[in-house]
């Protein structure tokens, strides 16, 4: 009889879904499949060992190039129906321009994996509502609407699986060409949802999502645009939940929802939200954050899309120590390129990826699948990890070359099991001092960016807490 009762009450409960869903909820709508930790790392894997991607924002904004009526526009590119407040009517003839006959996702896909970089995520749909994919809910597409007229993504995906990249998309909620949306004028210009047509709205996203997964079937969805009035956590919620059943291995961020603290990107503290990363967008953050996933998305200049009067290039020295700073702190540096309408990556950018690349090339053991570092701060620069059980592989960053060609590495007490150069191999001495360590080093640094030194410890890692 016991048994039965048992057999009965748990037979209602799957019925019912109990036991994660709250009463008057539609089965699965907001419940993310069941995930132990353990499944969760697994997931994140490729994710957390990557540490370096490349955006890509193009789109037809990539064809006013930052000018409009034949003057610059200021702000980013890809912001330019906000920034020269251009009508829908007037912003949709700039797709017939839209023709990258010089696109070559081989080549793309080559410069990012020179650089080092493991994944790439591309926007299908940017804040201007324009896809990028051959999408059957509106004919604001390449493939309706360019004399281009194929599908963009779907040969980066393949090229990116056939070099051994991930391929991911970022695609907008906020969309100024959508009906159900009105465009506000303000600041940042978050539009409002007309009366009645969220759902409308929803469905739409949704089709579009089921879209991408069925053609590109991209590893990670980056969303942004969700800072709108009306889109709130448990819509981001709903979806993230329906994603991650249809795929779930899937990384989704945590812009899906309404977690991000403004620019600074991880999750407010007032209550869990939805995402499994944080998003900081131009900045690094001064520490990372134990057990908190980020990745932190930058431009090379002051735009993600194409604007050619845009000339503030950052150095390749400032890219190398932005990633090297981010590895240290245990976050993914997701850094921009935006192509030009002809469909080339700027030159400006190229170069500077092969200079990361060339680091990358004799450093890159450094920064794939490390942690961050065990130390409070050094001084001279970072440092990244690897560590066992009872050995620790310690990848010192030098920014600042020591004068006197000592390099203390403070409260490292471990006994030392060797150092060296990473990028030659060269031996280096290693001597205990006190409760720091001291690595003796050539006079001269091998690389003024940044020269690695390998540092192994024989035991576990011990280090004096400052
Ligand atoms: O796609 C690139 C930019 O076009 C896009 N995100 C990157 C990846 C971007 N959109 N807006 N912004 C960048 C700046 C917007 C900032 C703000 Fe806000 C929106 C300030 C107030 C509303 C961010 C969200 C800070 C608070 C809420």
């Amino acid at each position: 009889m016991r048994n039965i009762q048992t057999l009965l009450l748990l037979f209602v409960a799957i019925v019912l879904g109990w036991p994660h869903l709250a009463a008057g909820e539609a089965p699965t709508s907001t419940t993310p499949p069941q995930e132990t930790p353990a499944d969760k790392d697994a997931r994140m894997r490729w994710w957390r060992e990557a540490r370096f991607g490349m955006f890509i924002h193009w789109g037809v904004y990539s064809v006013a190039a930052g000018e409009w009526n034949g003057k610059p526009v200021g702000g980013a590119g890809e912001w330019i129906m906000n920034g020269a407040d251009i009508p829908v009517a007037e912003y949709e003839p700039l797709a017939k321009r839209f023709n990258p006959l010089k696109y070559d996702p081989a080549e793309w896909v080559r410069i990012a994996k020179d650089a080092g970089m493991e994944y790439v995520v591309i926007t299908s749909k940017h804040h201007d509502g324009f896809c990028l994919f051959d999408t059957k809910t509106t004919d604001w597409d390449v493939v309706d609407r360019t004399p281009y007229g194929k599908d963009l993504l779907m040969p980066l995906a393949d090229e990116c699986r056939k070099q051994g990249l991930k391929f991911c998309t970022y695609h907008s909620i906020m969309d100024w060409h959508h009906p159900a949306q009105t465009r506000g004028g303000k600041t940042y210009n978050p539009t409002q949802i007309k009366p009645g047509r969220k759902q409308e709205f929803t469905d739409y996203l949704r089709a579009q999502l089921q879209e991408l997964l069925d053609s590109c079937d991209p590893e990670v969805m980056w969303f942004d645009g969700e800072w709108l009035d009306w889109w709130e956590e448990a819509d981001g919620r709903e979806i993230y939940a329906w994603l991650r059943e249809r795929k779930p291995s899937l990384i989704i961020n945590n812009r899906v929802g309404r977690g991000r603290d403004g620019m600074e990107g991880l999750n407010k503290g007032d209550q869990e939200y939805v995402g499994d990363f944080g998003t900081p967008e131009q900045q690094i953050p001064a520490t990372g954050v134990p057990g908190v996933d980020w990745e932190s998305c930058m431009t090379m200049n002051d735009t993600w899309g194409f604007h050619k009067h845009d000339h503030n290039w950052k150095s390749a020295e400032t890219l190398v120590r932005n990633l090297v700073d981010i590895a240290s702190k245990g976050g993914n540096y997701l850094l921009n390129v935006g192509p030009t309408a002809d469909g080339e990556i700027p030159p400006e950018s190229v170069e500077r990826l092969s200079a990361i690349g060339k680091w990358m090339h004799a450093n890159g053991e450094s920064i794939h699948a490390t942690t961050a570092s065990p130390f409070a701060a050094l001084a001279w620069g970072r440092c990244t990890a690897r560590q066992g059980d009872d050995h620790a592989t310690l990848y010192l960053h030098v920014f600042d070359w020591p004068p006197d060609g000592k390099l203390r590495v403070p409260g490292l007490r471990s006994k030392t099991g060797g150092a060296r150069l990473l990028a030659t191999g060269q031996a280096l001495t290693a001597e205990r001092d006190g409760d720091d360590t001291i690595v003796s080093l050539p006079v001269e640094p091998l690389d003024p960016i940044d020269t690695v030194v390998v540092l192994e410890t024989a035991g576990p890692l011990d280090i004096a807490t400052p």
